[in-house]
């Protein structure tokens, strides 16, 4: 239950008039709450542990993010190189073009996606403007000091997305390692589509890939190849700037932008998705058979170290 919080309920956002056949509860409450003033305790027993989204509208107020613009951004870190992922592997572009063919883009003439930027790498003058660290993403079990530095990709990871008008992310998906992704929107606004994972046989699953769907733009699918679709019902999100919508991991999910938008996501893992982390790095782990087994053992016992400390301290 809530006890201070203010809670409203988020409407879906209009359907955005695709071919396909979004039906009619769309437009219906999305059930998501719209929260501010959260406490940590009720963050961790309401939405955490029942593995809920919500929309948070104050959990960034302390960033100097929330200044961000394109020109601040360009002036600041333009002379940057940065590394953006695409479904055909990274690559490296100058920081300035992207913004300025973001800003340029169309639903015509769509720019490139510049996503999964890794601020602290690659735009370190970034960093210090999103702190301090948003505290429902904290304490990061996988930053802790029980684990090699960086283990299996960086500790504290936060990623800014750079999106212009017609951009989206290219599959609908569910995030790696058993991330819960806490989605800062800082800059435009963003649609942001959840489908609840008791819909995945509807979603078809890569056969090669069981965190991607083959559904890629989720308004133009093939009801013809993906017949079972027609029976999803995803909830439509308008990402407002300092809005921060917790995605626990498991929920499907994928984004449009309507307009410029600027987005950070930090991933965070705590007593309810540890063990799914464990469970990835079963599958995807590299090294021996017994370097594997050893490692995700330490895991194991890592999970359980943090689990007790973490109850001692009421924070999970
Ligand atoms: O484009 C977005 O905001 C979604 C990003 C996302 O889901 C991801 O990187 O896993
Ligand atoms: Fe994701």
């Amino acid at each position: 239950m809530i006890h201070t919080a203010v809670i409203n309920e988020t409407s879906h956002a209009p359907g955005s008039g695709g071919t396909c056949c979004l039906n009619s509860s769309n437009v219906a409450d999305s059930g998501v709450p719209r929260v501010e003033n959260l406490s940590y305790r009720d963050f961790v027993f309401d939405f955490q542990r029942k593995r809920r989204p919500v929309i948070i509208t104050d959990a960034t107020q302390e960033w100097a993010a929330r200044a961000w613009t394109p020109e601040s951004l360009k002036q600041k870190v333009g002379h940057r190189q940065v590394e953006i992922r695409t479904q055909s592997g990274a690559q490296s572009w100058a920081f300035e073009e992207l913004i300025e063919l973001s800003a340029a883009s169309t639903n015509n003439s769509v720019a490139p996606y510049a996503r999964n930027i890794d601020v602290r790498r690659d735009l370190p003058e970034l960093w210090p403007d999103l702190q301090p660290r948003l505290k429902y993403a904290s304490p990061d079990w996988k930053s802790t000091k029980l684990l090699p530095k960086d283990f299996v990709f960086p500790n504290g990871l936060e990623e800014l997305f750079l999106g212009g008008q017609g951009a989206s992310f290219p599959q609908l998906h569910v995030d790696y390692w058993g991330m819960d992704g806490f989605v800062s929107q800082l800059y435009g606004r963003k649609e942001f589509i959840l489908i609840d994972p008791a819909q995945t046989p509807f979603l078809y699953v890569d056969p090669t890939d069981e965190l991607g769907s083959l559904i890629g733009d989720i308004d133009n699918v093939d009801l013809q190849q993906f017949p079972l679709f027609a029976n999803v019902d995803p909830i439509r999100l308008i990402l407002q700037p300092g809005d921060t919508l917790y995605n626990p991991n498991g929920v499907w999910h994928t984004a449009k932008m309507p307009e410029f938008s600027l987005t950070i996501i930090t991933a965070a893992w705590h007593s309810s998705n540890w063990w799914k982390f464990c469970g990835q790095y079963r599958h995807w782990g590299t090294g021996s058979r017994f370097r594997r087994a050893t490692v995700l053992a330490w895991l194991i016992a890592v999970g359980a170290l943090l689990g007790v400390r973490d109850r001692c301290s009421n924070l999970g």
